[in-house]
């Protein structure tokens, strides 16, 4: 990879660069500058830079800085930045028309793939982001269960809905926020919130608060908080205290569904939740989020049911397109297990820079995550154990190396089917200069 400009070069340390320029126009009108806190680099200190094109496992900033991307928009790219499969169905797409509010034939197929990928998914309902899906399951599980109380996990993120921002990972918890201002008491209240991987701390809150909770909502693999895993059983230690108690189980799959396995995390974990959330890779890099589950749950929305749900833009031709499209060359290619070899190959990579150091590599297939800490890291608490200066450090050290990783502790970050063998070299060479820098 030949970096056109790096971010060291005097002209940025003189701050004369056009995101520079973008940057100051963009504070006087967007609050703090960005249309999402987390593009803001306040996690990591300095200022975030404005890209121009993206292709592959590559961006290109506005100043001409070329970087190996291991954000992938967020999660959705998975076959790297502007494949061409989603880039021509979505202008073949647009030439019929971006929008119809009437019925499409690719909502149907998009529907089918996702049932059939996601057999607990009988039923699916497709929405324009991933707060949208979680918040539609947690109406979905009052209206079906008629409880209000719902139980999430301290450091999951499941988007902005008023009930969920609690105890929040992701935005939220990098900015020092995991509880949001503007959350009415009455909501936040509904909301229990417990330690991940604490499965009598689940038993007492149903115990305390019996016949009142319509449901658990976690990401079955934490993703938010950095990245954790459930320990062994505990999400079917999960899901019988659901069905003892009367509760329902949601999986939030925003961003491990589709990516950690064609089934997502409830393929690999073998559980079949209640409902589920989708976002991210199922859109294509589109705004596209779905959520769906058990027929006869699903089949509380409305028209069919009194569980009012509803959007303009919902299952945009657009967007199923480029969906569809991004999905199927998943399969075609088997990308889970490039993604795979690429995430192995990484971290064999790295082993030695971080054996003996306190450093902890989590990786599950192409979602991995550095914190500085000497572990074990399972929960929020844990996570937080993380020296998020050195994170800094490290982060700034890669972007001046021509890496761009998520500018948070708590964030993950993703390997596409795009990134080459070579790549990974790049960039393993790139993280150990870092780590001895530190
Ligand atoms: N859900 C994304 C990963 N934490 C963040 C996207 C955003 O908030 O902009």
């Amino acid at each position: 990879m030949t970096a056109l400009r790096r971010f060291n070069e005097s002209a940025y340390r003189d701050g004369v660069t056009k995101s520079g320029d973008l940057f100051a126009r963009a504070l006087g009108k967007i609050p703090g500058g960005v249309n999402s806190p987390v593009r803001a680099f306040r996690g990591v200190g300095g200022e975030p830079f404005f890209v121009e094109r993206v292709n592959g496992p590559r961006i290109w900033t506005v100043d001409g800085v070329e970087l190996i991307d291991y954000v992938g928009s967020w999660g959705p790219a998975i076959l790297g930045h502007a494949p061409p499969v989603v880039t021509d169905a979505v202008r073949a797409a647009a030439l019929h028309g971006t929008s119809f509010g009437i019925p499409n034939p690719l909502e149907v197929e998009m529907a089918e793939l996702i049932c059939a990928w996601m057999p607990a998914i009988e039923k699916v309902r497709m929405v324009n982001s991933g707060t949208e899906a979680t918040m539609s399951c947690l109406r979905l599980a009052r209206g079906f269960t008629k409880r209000d109380k719902i139980i999430k996990f301290a450091g999951c993120y499941h988007g902005h809905a008023d009930s969920l921002l609690v105890k929040a990972g992701s935005g939220a918890l990098t900015h020092g926020q995991p509880d949001s201002a503007g959350v009415p008491r009455a909501v936040a209240d509904e909301t229990i919130v417990l330690p991940f991987n604490n499965i009598e701390a689940v038993r007492a809150a149903f115990r305390e608060n019996k016949d009142q909770i319509a449901a658990v909502i976690l990401e079955a693999i934490p993703a938010n908080a950095g990245l954790f895993f459930p320990r062994e059983g505990f999400l079917h230690q999960l899901q019988e205290e659901c069905t003892r108690n009367g509760a329902l189980l949601i999986f939030d799959e925003v961003m491990t569904g589709f990516r950690v396995a064609r089934g997502g995390a409830q393929q690999l974990y073998g559980i079949r939740p209640d409902l589920t959330a989708l976002g991210k890779v199922v859109g294509g890099g589109l705004p596209v989020g779905a959520f769906g589950g058990r027929a006869e749950i699903v089949g509380q929305l409305s028209p069919d049911g009194p569980v009012y749900q509803a959007g303009t833009l919902s299952g945009n031709p657009l967007a199923m397109a480029a969906g569809l499209a991004q999905l199927r060359e998943l399969e075609r290619i088997d990308g889970w297990k490039l993604l795979e070899d690429l995430g192995a190959k990484l971290e064999s990579r790295l082993a030695d820079a971080i054996s003996g150091k306190e450093l902890i590599f989590h990786r599950i297939g192409s979602m991995f995550c550095l914190f500085f800490a000497s572990g074990p890291i399972f929960d929020l608490e844990s996570a937080q154990y993380s020296d998020t200066k050195k994170f800094a450090q490290f982060f700034h050290s890669c972007l001046e190396g021509g890496l761009y990783f998520p500018p948070s502790q708590f964030e993950t970050a993703f390997i596409s089917t795009a990134h080459s063998d070579e790549d990974i070299d790049q960039t393993a060479r790139v993280v150990c200069e870092a780590l001895i820098k530190l």
